[in-house]
């Protein structure tokens, strides 16, 4: 089945930088290792273009260590591609560098253009709504300017919470299917996703929630064994991906790729 939220054709992804070990993070639990950093990025590539999307893999950005993080520069819909407002200093160039690029596959690039914030890691699509997790990096304005963009093609931009100390809302959720989410149990009782089934994250493994859908794919990081079998137990094609120094950094597989299916 065709679906806009989770069939693509193509993908944009980053190579990590040198400058990796300068990236942003909530907790210093430790300098990412850059060579371990590139294998898992290169398997992570690897899976995407296995579904047979065509993924364009980007050289690395020393001006912007973060920028390995491609998800929250753009959101792309079928029908245009947003480049995002990122809501943190060191990251709000990142939004111009990736305009050009998604040029190339889309006829109309728009931008948020202020003066509110919003990183596409707060974003959700799914196939009736647009989510938008409030968070430190996205305020009321740029989900706002967000609404107002996408309106004229009618979609729906619900805003949420994302939960304190939680990065992004994505951080604690992930599009399973048209009715699905995975989800941490903090966020899911919030009642956000009332009228979607959810799979909860097992305890002790809330950072398995940032996955992917990917076409067949469930791309989630290696290490969540009760959380990985339950979405396999769901029906799922599971595929684990080391994620121990994107973690470092509050990274997770979302945030690696702009995943999307232009419609013109
Ligand atoms: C940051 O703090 O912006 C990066 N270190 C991590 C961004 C992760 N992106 C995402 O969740 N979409």
């Amino acid at each position: 089945m065709t679906t806009r939220s989770y069939t693509f054709t193509h993908a944009i992804a980053r190579k990590p930088s040198a400058r990796i070990i300068d990236g942003l993070r909530a907790i210093d639990t430790g300098t990412p290792d850059l060579q371990r950093f590139q294998q898992d990025h290169a398997h992570y590539v690897s899976l995407l273009a296995s579904t047979g999307a065509d993924v364009k893999v980007l050289e690395p950005l020393d001006d912007y260590p973060d920028s390995v993080f491609v998800e929250d520069a753009a959101l792309c819909l079928p029908e245009v591609a947003i480049a995002m407002r990122p809501g943190a200093p060191s990251r709000i160039g990142e939004a111009a560098v990736m305009a050009p690029v998604l040029s190339e596959f889309y006829g109309e690039v728009i931008a948020v253009a202020g003066p509110g914030f919003i990183d596409g890691g707060d974003v959700l699509v799914t196939e009736t709504e647009i989510l938008v997790g409030r968070s430190a990096r996205t305020d009321a304005a740029g989900i706002a300017e967000l609404t107002q963009l996408t309106s004229r093609w009618n979609y729906r931009v619900r805003e949420v919470e994302t939960p304190a100390g939680v990065l992004h809302f994505k951080t604690d959720c992930s599009l399973m299917d048209e009715e699905t989410v995975l989800a941490t149990a903090r966020l899911s009782d919030t009642g956000c996703f009332d009228g979607y089934r959810v799979i909860t994250t097992a305890d002790g493994e809330d950072a398995a929630a940032n996955a992917i859908r990917f076409n067949e794919l469930v791309l989630m990081p290696a290490g969540f064994p009760q959380t990985a079998a339950r979405l396999s137990a769901a029906g799922y094609d599971v595929r684990e991906v080391g994620n121990s120094e994107a973690a470092k950094l509050d990274g997770g597989m979302s945030c690696l790729s702009l995943r999307f299916s232009p419609s013109a």
